[in-house]
């Protein structure tokens, strides 16, 4: 039987997408011509949704539009077609902050849970081009009690406190099914069995998880996007767009940093399966560590720099702190919020790089590596790590010392895995 969906709701495709963006002016007019001259390509990758590009003689759009369920699983896992509202409520927050650093909106149909967006080109996906960092520090901190009114801030998060489903895929898939047997689990098998089942055995690991859980669950600090892989950033080499903010809602703000850091120490371990003797890896690989390195730093910098800035949020009310002394003890405060922070992002990030090695949805750097011994390889080296930093993140001051334990694993063969 079809999943009931609300009425007015049907799924477009090619045939009618063009009469639907026909009937709103400003979209018709950037495509430019008539709906007959306007070509539809369905270009969705994600686990989720039908994302749709037109191309018209004046120019581009791109349409997102939520489904009624998850598209890589199908009609068995149905999913509320609300979580478009929640991606638009986003943007249109994170817009106040960021700016450009996301696509432009042109249209949201509340009824066909569609959102008709600025065609980004000649950006393409981070993970398939590793461009560069990100930054994205300023709509965690705008959203946050360091810089919003307490009754500003419980509005905000009214509206997302919704966004429960969404939530849920992150809970069960990225702090639960990992450390537990479950029929969404896959590894690259035989290979990784061994690890996986000392993965489910590991009291500490399991302790150090659901303590990161408890945050994700409970602390509400700010908007953050809550699903912020290298597969929702778009880039060129000058320009840098996050896309895909469907899992918005308000939580720890180290979830959305880890994710990023996860899928940079995810790529560089899995350079190792790509590398040839034509084609070496070991220079960009670099790359991408100083990456993470600057990535970290420029998060923590802005942050900082914004709080000492614009700090009118109702938390440390400025008010209580106009005295040289109060004014040095609320500046170490602030290093102290950020050294928490940093230990959360590596936790955080820990989670991320496991749940796309034991856990059902998996990342193409590591995927696309054909040889499974190899790609077991990279895999092992990434777990190994992982482990480490969500068990002993208190043990890593700098994240040069993440990077450092980068490297020494990557020197290690199977053997010594
Ligand atoms: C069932 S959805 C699986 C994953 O796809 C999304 O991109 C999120 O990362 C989610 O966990
Ligand atoms: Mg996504």
């Amino acid at each position: 039987m079809p999943l009931e969906t609300p009425p007015g709701y049907r799924p477009l495709n090619d045939g009618s997408l063009p009469d639907f963006l026909a009937e709103l002016p400003e979209v018709a007019r950037r495509l430019g011509g008539a709906a007959s001259d306007w070509r539809v390509a369905e270009v969705g990758d994600g686990n989720l949704n039908l994302v749709f590009l037109v191309e018209g003689p004046g120019g581009g759009v791109c349409v997102k539009q939520a489904l009624p369920y998850v598209r890589m699983v199908g009609e068995s896992w149905p999913m509320p077609l609300e979580r478009t509202l929640f991606e638009h409520e986003c943007l249109r927050e994170h817009g106040r902050h960021v700016g450009r650093l996301i696509p432009e909106i042109y249209h949201y149909d509340p009824a066909l849970f569609a959102i008709v967006m600025e065609r980004l080109e000649p950006h393409i996906i981070m993970r398939r081009g590793m461009i560069r960092g990100i930054r994205y520090p300023r709509s965690l901190f705008f959203t946050s009690d360091l810089a919003m009114p307490a009754a500003g801030k419980k509005r905000l998060m009214a509206t997302f406190c919704g966004n429960t489903e969404l939530c849920k895929i992150t809970e069960d898939l990225i702090f639960s099914d990992p450390y537990r047997v479950h029929e969404r689990n896959r590894w690259t098998a035989p290979q990784l069995d061994g690890i996986a089942a000392e993965f489910r055995a590991d009291p500490a690991l399991k302790l150090a998880v659901s303590r990161l859980k408890l945050r994700f669950l409970s602390a509400a600090e700010a908007l953050i996007h809550g699903d912020l892989h290298t597969g929702s950033v778009m880039a060129t080499e000058s320009d840098t767009r996050v896309i895909d903010a469907e899992f918005a809602f308000y939580g720890p703000m180290g979830f959305d940093v880890g994710a990023m850091v996860a899928n940079l120490l995810l790529n560089y371990f899995s350079q190792d399966g790509h590398a040839t003797a034509a084609d070496p890896r070991d220079s960009y690989q670099e790359w991408v560590l100083e990456t993470v390195e600057q990535l970290w730093h420029r998060f923590a910098e802005k942050f900082l720099g914004l709080w000492r800035g614009h700090g009118v949020g109702d938390a440390y009310q400025a008010e209580l702190f106009a005295d040289a002394a109060s004014l040095a003890a609320l500046e170490g405060e602030r290093q102290a919020y950020v050294r928490r922070l940093f230990a959360d992002m590596l936790g955080f990030a820990a989670a991320k790089m496991i749940r796309r090695i034991l856990g059902l949805a998996k990342v193409i750097d590591l995927e696309g590596i054909e040889d499974r011994d190899r790609r077991a390889l990279c895999e092992m080296r990434c777990l190994r790590l992982a482990r480490e930093l969500m068990v002993g993140a208190a043990g890593y001051a700098t994240i040069a010392g993440v990077t450092a334990a980068a490297r020494e694993l990557r020197r290690l063969g199977v053997e010594r895995l």
